[in-house]
């Protein structure tokens, strides 16, 4: 990251095309070039980005731009170029008549948390009103999924940060539960400089000391799938010193005296033998959050990307709460979300669970709500679908759908147990990937509609602190490439649609807002020009009744009632269990993935952008576990677990913990290693847990013997014996 000179912003003002900050950038034509320019007041950023941002118009112009509809040729079996006309023909027709064949769910769509509010909102309705399918869902479900769960059931709402990111700079303590914002979130890092250069402290945990546990005042290394008895041990023994907020927990929680019972045998050395802390990091943390006043903390993908996602926030809320944080001055709990709009994605409709405004579909007076906006009958929407997971896993199979739109993500990349999702996509009739290049997964795709990329259209992004943001159009799109509003209007039309789909974004936008008013995400009050002239505008923000000030929008949450009915939030029991599958004879190592500072995602993007790295996978093992399987820093070793294998360099790092080895996802290969493990309440999978062995590629044959020096690495880490 670096913050450049700062000259007049004479661009069009944007905002990033990937992560949650949505920094802001100005565009600025030279020639035939489009150069990235600083904002310097847009304040989530500052004016600086990260090497992402710098680079993000390197797909413009690329020779790997999808620029025509492709086919595949039923004679060659190969992908053919095909007119617009051809290819929107071909989707309606086969889709139709794989729903008169086998009924309107035969047809599903995957979304995306990156697409725009306006292109989320009419995914959701081209699937319940032009397709008529409860089959939706979409890849914010693997991202924030838990942290929304927990935080609809504790709190009552789900918004990333109940604050804006800035307030970090107040608070006295911010403790980290699984989240690398130096490599996740670069300019975001700013904060914790400065709170620490004002004397607060940030606690990192994570099992490797990463970018972001360099700026911290103390780190934790717990195993992989052990958060959760870090907040019981914790708030045992928060409890123990009498520094449980009684007054807060009596008038703003209920539930309390159970949860405080709950805990009540989770001692230091008992969280110890868990997750592998030592009692007396754990006992400091414990201190600096009984001195702070203030403190924030935040969870993100390593915390909850677990079969006990859900749990393990709760159980971080309920350390929150017990501080009386929630609602103080730059205090609190807060989920840093990951996609470019993985707040707004998931407030629109793109879930198979909800309507616009975050409204639920099985909720009678929502579901007449939202059909009145649209214009049609309630009865005509249909009810909760599959969640992601589950809904790929059920394609081609009998009574599952049997045709899939795909727009916004690349899950032969980025779904768990990968290879089984590749399977289930190559058993559809009928697979349609709408995307801006030859994703591994359109790839696979029977027809490929290629659409404008973020500088080539207007539309907006909620950002993690829910702030709504507005990326404005610099650039026509290249030639045969439509605009995605445009698609998703042409091919609900083509469908036959009983009512009319918009094309203009801030038309669209002001649906959407009609649809979320009275909704628990209320943009009704919001329009493009608003955050075009105020810098962006946080949700809930009603209308008002003209001629009355309009609403301010809701930058914090929380301050005198929580959203639950009786306004408390509710601490919730939760228990530790620990990862789904735990490491034995064979596969004695922990496995968890990540992400790395330069590539995006599953990397259709950034890996095409030639002044980005492009490492390819390495897996990260300590030198410990190096020296066991004879494997030096470069060396090609084989990860495996019960469901792949993948060879790469290894990444000889003390940083790790030794029981444990880190793949980055960003390239195809992590996740044929994952588990499809599912979160009971949120079904986000475990993409953060599970059993591996690793060895070296030269060597012929994993032996038994490697497999045992493996677990005895696993069993010094165990009982802490030094790196
Ligand atoms: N450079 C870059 N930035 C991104 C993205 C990207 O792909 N690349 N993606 C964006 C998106 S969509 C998201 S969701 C965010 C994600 O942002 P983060 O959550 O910060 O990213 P991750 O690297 O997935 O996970 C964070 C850390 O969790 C650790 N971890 C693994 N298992 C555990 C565990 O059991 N407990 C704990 N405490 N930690 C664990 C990993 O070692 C890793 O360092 O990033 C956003 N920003
Ligand atoms: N092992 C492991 N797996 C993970 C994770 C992990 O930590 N570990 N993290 C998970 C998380 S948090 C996430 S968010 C997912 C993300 O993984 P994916 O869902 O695969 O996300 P992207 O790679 O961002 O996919 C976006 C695709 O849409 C295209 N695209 C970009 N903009 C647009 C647009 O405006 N319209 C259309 N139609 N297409 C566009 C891009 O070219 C790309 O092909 O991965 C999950 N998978
Ligand atoms: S931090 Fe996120 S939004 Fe900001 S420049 Fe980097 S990728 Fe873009
Ligand atoms: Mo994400």
């Amino acid at each position: 990251m670096s913050t450049p000179s700062v000259g007049p912003a004479t661009g069009t003002r944007t905002h990033c095309p990937y992560c949650s900050l949505q920094c802001g950038m100005t565009l600025e034509r030279s020639g035939r070039t489009l150069q990235v320019q600083p904002w310097a007041d847009f304040p989530v950023n500052e004016g600086a980005l990260c090497r992402k941002g710098w680079t993000a118009t390197g797909l413009r112009g690329h020779r790997e731009r999808l620029t025509s509809p492709l086919l595949r040729d039923g004679a060659t079996g190969e992908l053919r170029t095909a007119s617009w006309d051809e290819a929107l023909d071909v989707v309606a027709t086969r889709m139709r008549a794989l729903q008169a064949e086998s009924g309107p769910d035969a047809v599903a769509v995957f979304g995306g948390g990156g697409l725009t509010n306006e292109k989320a909102y009419q995914l959701g309705k081209l699937a319940r009103v032009a397709l008529g399918t409860s089959q939706i869902d979409y890849n914010g479900r693997w991202c924030m999924s838990s942290a929304a769960s927990a935080a609809n059931q504790a709190l009552g709402l789900d918004r990333g940060l109940p604050f804006p990111l800035a307030d970090l700079e107040r608070t006295d303590l911010v403790v980290l539960v699984g989240s690398n914002l130096a490599e996740t979130m670069p300019p975001a890092a700013r904060h914790l400089d400065r709170l620490r250069e004002r004397g607060g402290r940030v606690v990192v945990l994570d099992p490797r000391r990463t970018a972001t546990a360099e700026r911290a005042d103390l780190v934790l290394q717990p195993l992989p799938g052990t958060d959760l008895a870090v907040a019981l041990g914790l708030l045992h023994l928060l409890d123990g010193a009498g520094a449980v907020d009684e007054e807060y927990v009596a008038t703003r929680t209920t539930g309390f005296e159970d949860v405080r019972r709950s805990v009540a045998g989770w001692w230091p050395e008992r969280v110890e033998r868990v997750s592998g802390v030592a009692a007396e990091d754990l006992r400091e943390l414990a201190g600096l959050l009984a001195d702070a006043e203030r403190a924030v903390v935040l969870t993100a993908r390593g915390a909850e990307q677990h079969a006990q996602g859900t749990d393990t926030v709760l159980a971080w809320i309920n350390v929150a709460l017990a501080l009386g944080l929630p609602g103080r001055d730059a205090s609190g709990w807060g989920c840093l979300t990951g996609q470019g709009n993985g707040q707004g994605g998931r407030e629109h409709g793109q879930k198979a669970d909800q309507l616009p405004g975050y409204r639920m579909i099985d909720d009678p007076a929502a579901r007449a709500h939202v059909a009145g906006v649209w214009g049609v009958a309630p009865e005509t929407l249909p009810g909760p679908g599959r969640s992601a997971y589950e809904l790929l896993e059920a394609l081609g199979t009998a009574g599952g759908p049997r045709a899939l739109l795909v727009t916004g993500s690349n899950p032969v990349v980025s779904a768990p147990n990968a290879d089984h999702v590749t399977e289930r996509l190559d058993a559809l009739d009928l697979l349609v990937v709408v995307d801006l290049v030859l994703s591994e997964t359109a790839a696979r795709a029977d027809v490929v509609l290629p659409v404008a990329q973020w500088a080539e259209e207007t539309g907006t992004m909620t950002n993690l602190e829910g702030r709504v943001v507005l990326r404005q159009r610099a650039v026509a799109p290249p030639a045969g490439v439509r605009d995605e509003l445009e698609l998703l209007a042409d091919l609900a039309a083509r469908l036959g649609s009983p009512v009319p789909f918009g094309t203009d974004a801030a038309e669209v936008f002001a649906e959407l807002g009609r649809a979320s008013a009275g909704g628990r995400a209320d943009y009704s009050g919001i329009t493009h020009e608003r955050v075009r002239a105020e810098q962006g505008v946080f949700w809930p923000c009603p209308a008002v009744p003209e001629g009355r000030a309009p609403h301010p929008g809701t930058p914090r949450l929380f301050a005198e009632r929580f959203a639950t009915p009786d306004g408390r939030a509710r601490c919730r029991v939760v228990e530790h269990r620990g990862p789904v599958e735990q490491p034995d004879a064979a596969f004695p190592l922990h496995l968890t993935t990540g992400r790395v500072l330069a590539q995006y995602q599953s990397g259709a993007q950034t890996r095409r952008i030639r002044d980005l790295p492009d490492t390819g996978p390495f897996v990260e093992l300590h030198p410990l576990l190096a020296a066991r399987i004879g494997a030096a820093d470069g060396e090609p070793v084989v990860v495996t677990t019960r469901r792949g294998s993948l060879r790469a360099p290894a990444r000889v790092v003390d940083s790790i913990r030794p029981d444990t080895v880190f793949v980055p996802f960003h390239w195809v290969g992590a996740n044929r290693l994952t588990h499809d493990a599912l979160d009971p309440s949120s079904r986000m999978p475990e993409f953060k847990a599970c059993a591996a062995a690793v060895w070296l590629a030269a060597s012929p044959d994993p032996t038994p013997d490697v497999s045992s020096a493996q677990a005895t690495v696993r069993e010094q880490a165990a009982a802490g014996v030094p790196a």
